[in-house]
C-alpha cells in the first residue's frame, strides 16, 4: 500500500487539484497547540476565508479518525479547536503510530509538508516555523521542521522564526539542509512579531509571479522545500525590544518549570499570550492571515505557469 492510501482528501480539494486550481495547505498544530479556544477556531475559519477571497482553495491538514485529512470539514475544524492541547502534536516520527491508534492530532509544519506533498499540494501557509531553540547546544532541541524543509518539495510561507528560538542557528541549519530562504518584499529575515531579526534573507522577491518562477525552477531541479519569509503587517508589528522582555520571562518560566521537548513551543506561546495580556495573539492572527493571502497569490501564479 502506498502512503496515499491513508489520505482522506475533501471533495473540494480533490476537484481543485484535478483541475490544476490553486490550493494552499494549512497546518493544524497552530489550532490545537498554538492558540487558545475559541480564538483558534475563529483564526482557522478566517484564514480559510482569506484564501478563498483570493480565488484559491484552502486545505487544512490534520490527523483524525485514522486518516491524513486534507481539507477538513467545518465540523472537524471545530473538533480540533475544542480538543486543543488534549489532541496530540504530530511531528514527522509520530504519524504511523497516530494513524494506527486513531488518535486526533494537530500537524506541525514538518508533518503538514509531508502530507501536502503526498496529496500534490505545493504551497503552504503558516505563522512561524519551528527552529533551533536557544540553548540547543545543551538540549539538542532542533525542530524537525528544518529537516523536512530540506527534503520535501513544498513552499512554506511564514513570518520568519520567533525569537523564542536562536534565529542565527536556525538560519545556519536551514543553509546546511539546503533550504532557500526568500524575503517577500524584504531583505530582512523577519522575527514573527517583529519585521526584522537583524539577519538577512538569501534572495528577495517582490511579487508572487517571481516566487512562482523560482518554485518552478526549484521543482525542475528536483530540490526540496523553500521558505518564504513574509513580514508581519506594519500595523500589527512589535518592536523587537518591546517583545524581548516577555520572551525572556517565558523562557525563564519554562526553565524553572522543567518544560522540555515538544511541550516547549506551546508553553512559550501560551506564556507570551498571558504576559502580553493577549496582544501577542492579535498580532499572531494578523500575520497568519497575511501569509495566507500571499500563499494564495503564489499558488495562483504557480498554477498559471504552463508546465
Ligand atoms: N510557532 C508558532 N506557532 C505554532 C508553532 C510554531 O508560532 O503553532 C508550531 C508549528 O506547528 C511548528 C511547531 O511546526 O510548533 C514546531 O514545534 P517543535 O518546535 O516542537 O518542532
Ligand atoms: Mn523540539
Amino acid at each position: 500500500m502506498s502512503g496515499k492510501a491513508y489520505l482522506s482528501v475533501s471533495n473540494e480539494v480533490e476537484a481543485a487539484l484535478a483541475s490544476g486550481k490553486a490550493v494552499v495547505a494549512l497546518e493544524s498544530t497552530i489550532i490545537t497547540h498554538g492558540m487558545p479556544f475559541p480564538q483558534n477556531l475563529d483564526m482557522a475559519r478566517e484564514v480559510e476565508e482569506v484564501i478563498r477571497a483570493q480565488g484559491a482553495v484552502p486545505a487544512t491538514i490534520a490527523i483524525m479518525d485514522g486518516k491524513l485529512k486534507v481539507g477538513v470539514s467545518g465540523e472537524d475544524l471545530e473538533r480540533l479547536a475544542r480538543e486543543g492541547h488534549k489532541a496530540a502534536k504530530a511531528s514527522r516520527r509520530d504519524m504511523a503510530a497516530l494513524l494506527a491508534n486513531g488518535v486526533m492530532a494537530g500537524t506541525t509544519v514538518a508533518t503538514t509538508m509531508q502530507i501536502a506533498a503526498l496529496a500534490g499540494i505545493k504551497v503552504f501557509a503558516t505563522g512561524g516555523i519551528g527552529g533551533v531553540h536557544r540553548g540547543a547546544e545543551d538540549s539538542f532541541d532542533i525542530s524537525a521542521d528544518l529537516e523536512e524543509l530540506g527534503r520535501t518539495p513544498v513552499a512554506v510561507v511564514c513570518a520568519g522564526a520567533k525569537s523564542i528560538l536562536d534565529i542565527a542557528k536556525t538560519l545556519e541549519v536551514l543553509e546546511t539542509n539546503g533550504v532557500p530562504v526568500l524575503g517577500f518584499g524584504t531583505d530582512h529575515f523577519p522575527a514573527f512579531w517583529a519585521r526584522e531579526s537583524g539577519f538577512g534573507v538569501d534572495q528577495r522577491f517582490d511579487d508572487a509571479a517571481g516566487v512562482a518562477r523560482m518554485l518552478a525552477i526549484q521543482n525542475d531541479l528536483s530540490m526540496g522545500g523553500v521558505l518564504i519569509a513574509n513580514p508581519i503587517p506594519e500595523t500589527d508589528a512589535w518592536e523587537a525590544s518591546a517583545i524581548e522582555g516577555f520572551i525572556t520571562q517565558a523562557l525563564n518560566d519554562a526553565d524553572s518549570q522543567g518544560v522540555k521537548g515538544k511541550a516547549m513551543t506551546p508553553f512559550l506561546l501560551q506564556r507570551i499570550f498571558e504576559l502580553t495580556g493577549g496582544k501577542s495573539l492579535v498580532s499572531n492572527i494578523a500575520l497568519v492571515k497575511n501569509n495566507a493571502r500571499v500563499a494564495a497569490d503564489i499558488a495562483a501564479a504557480l498554477a498559471g505557469i504552463a508546465r
